[in-house]
């Protein structure tokens, strides 16, 4: 007898081997799915639903650990599925049908488009860029707003040159103890950029605002995206807003506000609990008018997180991509990548092209970025070892 231990990780490796003895594609591919072992939490449980599942679990050969009102469950992806089924449930598992089915669908076939407007789609199949337009003029005072356009719009052709495939033009930092800015003020940063960048055929172009009025303003200007990095907890106009001009949705996660945000990253387990309150936001989008396929979420790395839930929830970014919406994620030269190399912030490109890369093989598809070039190189040689399913 010989034995092979295959990758686990993929289900690629199962795949292969069928596919190596003669399976059609489609079966191979299903089998292999099938396969993959997938690990549920179950929270606000009954004591008759922890039962159920228990015995549920012996009879089925899944592994089910369970404490008060909370369960864990592992099992090959093949074995859940019943559990999402009304018709093939165990009895006193009701509830469970409906997530579990949301969360297998979305899990056996992700979401392969994001739609941002009427006529625009960005397609999912590879890593996606989006290329950071910074029009936060620190340096900038009386210069006149000319400068500060024909920066962005030569930073924006630089990018674009680089792969991006998506600019996102802020004009509001939101480095903790920034000073806030005025609603015409933002606006009279970003409008003219945007308009600049569409009028060039450079977009399409996203607006990274908390404010519904400059989203609105931006819009206007023809951004096809408006990027939250509230998650649409500062200003609870901007889902409406958003929903009426039918763009796209970048929500981000964040607790607090830029200021308050670093005494609030306190966790039970940080995949988890981002994952629920990002998917609690991704709610009110929907509920403010957003259409679902027009939603995509960001896990909000350095945004009320230390260096080390950075990492965990990074490592654990699955958690966050079974909320079922396309997942971007932007560790573009921030602190927690200082915190691992050492490097000065003009120097974290490289260890962001890595995160980047990681973040792909965990599921994210877009990757939001200060400098394209060596982060398209990562990307491309993880986008060839993922396969296209
Ligand atoms: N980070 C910053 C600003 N906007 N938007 C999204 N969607 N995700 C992010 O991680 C994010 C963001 C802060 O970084 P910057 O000030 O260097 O742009």
């Amino acid at each position: 007898m010989k034995l092979t231990p295959l990758a686990a990780h993929t289900p690629e490796a199962v795949r292969a081997a069928l596919a190596a003895r003669g399976w059609d594609a489609q079966p191979a591919w299903f089998a292999a799915t099938g396969m993959q072992a997938l690990v549920v939490l179950l929270e606000e449980i009954t004591e008759a639903e922890r039962e159920a599942l228990v015995r549920w679990g012996a009879k089925a050969g899944a592994d089910v650990l369970t404490g008060e009102g909370w369960a864990l469950v592992g099992a090959p992806a093949s074995r859940l599925a019943p559990l999402a089924r009304p018709d093939r449930l165990p009895p006193g598992l009701e509830r469970l049908a409906p997530e579990l089915g949301r969360f297998l669908a979305s899990y056996a076939d992700p979401p392969r488009r994001w739609a941002l407007g009427e006529n625009s789609v960005l397609n999912l199949d590879h890593p996606v860029l989006i290329g950071i337009v910074n029009v936060t003029p620190d340096s900038f005072s009386d210069g006149g707003r000319f400068a500060t356009v024909d920066r962005a719009v030569a930073q924006a052709e630089r990018l674009v040159a680089d792969g991006c495939e998506l600019l996102d033009v802020g004009g509001e930092s939101t480095r903790p103890g920034a000073a806030p800015v005025p609603v015409d003020e933002e606006i009279g940063r970003v409008a003219p950029v945007i308009e600049q960048l569409v009028r060039r055929g450079l977009g399409p172009v996203s607006v990274d605002t908390r404010k519904a009025a400059v989203a609105r303003a931006a819009l206007a200007a023809g951004a096809a995206v408006v990027n939250d990095v509230s998650g649409l907890a500062f200003d609870a106009a901007l889902a409406g807003v958003v929903g009426a001009a039918q763009a796209g949705m970048i929500v981000m996660h964040m607790r607090g506000t830029p200021d308050t945000m670093d005494s609030l990253a306190v966790y039970r387990h940080v995949a988890a609990d981002v994952a629920a309150e990002l998917g609690a936001a991704a709610a009110r989008a929907e509920d403010g008018g957003v259409a679902r396929e027009r939603i995509v979420v960001d896990p909000g790395f350095g945004f009320a997180k230390t260096p080390e839930q950075n990492f965990r929830l990074l490592d654990e970014l699955a958690t966050v991509v079974g909320l079922g919406y396309p997942v971007a994620v932007g560790p573009s030269r921030k602190r927690f990548l200082g915190a691992a190399t050492g490097r000065p912030v003009e120097d974290r490109d490289r260890a962001t092209a890595v995160a980047c890369a990681l973040a792909w093989e965990r599921g994210a598809r877009l990757f939001r970025v200060h400098d394209a070039g060596v982060a398209r190189e990562a990307l491309r040689v993880a986008g060839a070892t993922t396969s296209p399913n």
